[in-house]
């Protein structure tokens, strides 16, 4: 086999801009050829202009990579539950697509979630090896629910036995574990560009009452009506991150988090850049989401990809795991982006998605899940098995 003639992921790293600890030629020296970024200072609805985009770029283009993806173009509240000035903000949001493409920067992320966006309960959750990951505990995130935010009816929405686990663990806390659990769940985690007081974040969750699933779907397939449109004229991939979990939470109806949501997407607004970022941390925390049968599945649509694992447990709990270790079956899903890569005749840019915390950046302040050490350490060994599945073609 003639490597030359083969496509493989264009290897790229978050990089979260100049307050970044870990630096663009951090990025540069782990081997990626391409960064993944947003104008983070820019506020949720405000126009990203060319100006601006432009300054970005070329700091990227100086450090020696290119700027491969945005992640994301926030999608604002208003657009996701169609009230106040909704239409001026779907203006907006067509204005910095067309600024980007101008530009040159051609694969956009965003996601729909409502209010939250990736939610994790533990943010220092230590592993066998000594290294610290991400955590999803149900009855600590179900004790926030019940018992730190009182959201009415929360109760109808879990077990009697869930409940009680989460009375259990919370009489188990202290104040400053909950303290550090309510800054985990509602003060933001890096990337997701909102931050909420306890009772701000009653009120945004409020502005959700009487919307349910098929509500926010079509306010999805609304916007994507409204703005694929300019995505095709001016040759831009939108590409919509999976809910992350990929499931219901506080109430909340979430839509993005199956086979069957992204197939309801793509048979409503058929052109392909109505595209999907295809993250296998997010999907595979459902043992009902088949990873490589999704990617077979949506081919067409992937163009960016978020490689991470994570393993369950039969409580509902998850942690993430090392890139290919966890429930993720890491070959399966790499062969099959391989073969679509080679059928399309592209490389399609990937990002090693979040990594412990470990070694050096132990003693380090970072942003929890990008680090450098850990997901350098995924990324090499991404790189390395697709290096054999292309080898082995
Ligand atoms: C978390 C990220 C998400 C993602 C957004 C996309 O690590 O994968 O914050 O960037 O959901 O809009």
């Amino acid at each position: 086999m003639n490597l030359n003639s083969t496509f493989s992921m264009q290897q790229t790293m978050r990089w979260y801009g100049p307050n970044d600890p870990v630096s663009l030629a951090d990025i540069r020296q782990a081997g990626c050829a391409g960064i993944v970024t947003a104008l983070h200072h820019i506020p949720n609805g405000v126009v990203w202009t060319v100006e601006e985009i432009e300054k970005r770029k070329k700091e990227i283009e100086t450090a020696g990579m290119v700027w491969s993806v945005v992640e994301s173009v926030p999608v604002y509240e208003a657009i996701k539950t169609q009230t106040g000035d909704f239409a001026a903000y779907i203006e907006n949001y067509k204005q910095s697509i067309k600024n980007l493409s101008a530009c040159g920067i051609t694969v956009v992320t965003y996601n729909f979630m409502p209010v939250l966006d990736w939610t994790r309960t533990d943010l220092g959750y230590t592993v066998a090896d000594g290294s610290k990951a991400l955590r999803f505990e149900k009855a600590a995130f179900i004790a926030f629910d019940l018992f730190m935010l009182k959201r009415k009816n929360a109760a109808a929405d879990y077990s009697a036995a869930a409940i009680k686990k989460a009375e259990e663990r919370f009489a188990g806390m202290t104040e400053e574990d909950k303290v550090l659990l309510q800054r985990n769940i509602i003060a933001g985690l890096p990337g997701s560009e909102e931050s909420f007081t306890l009772e701000k974040f009653q009120q945004a969750l409020d502005a959700y009452d009487g919307i349910d699933a098929d509500k926010l779907r079509a306010h999805l397939i609304y916007f994507l009506q409204q703005v694929i449109p300019v995505a095709d004229a001016c040759g831009v991939k939108m590409v919509i991150h999976p809910d992350d979990p990929p499931y219901p939470i506080l109430g909340l109806p979430r839509v993005v988090s199956t086979a069957a949501d992204i197939e309801a997407l793509a048979t409503a607004v058929p052109s392909l850049n109505n595209g999907l970022c295809f993250c296998t941390g997010s999907f595979g925390v459902r043992a009902d989401n088949n990873l490589p049968a999704m990617v077979k599945q949506f081919a067409d649509r992937i163009n960016f990809i978020h490689l991470r694992s994570t393993e369950r447990n039969s409580e509902g709990d998850f942690f993430e795991a090392n890139h290919l270790e966890g429930d993720v079956d890491m070959y399966a899903v790499v062969k099959e982006i391989v073969g679509v890569m080679q059928q399309r005749k592209i490389a399609i840019p990937m990002r090693p998605d979040h990594g412990h915390q470990m070694l050096d950046d132990l003693k380090k302040k970072t942003n929890p899940g990008y680090s450098a050490i850990g997901r350098l350490r995924g990324l090499a060994e991404l790189r390395g098995l697709e290096t054999g599945i292309i080898r082995s073609l």
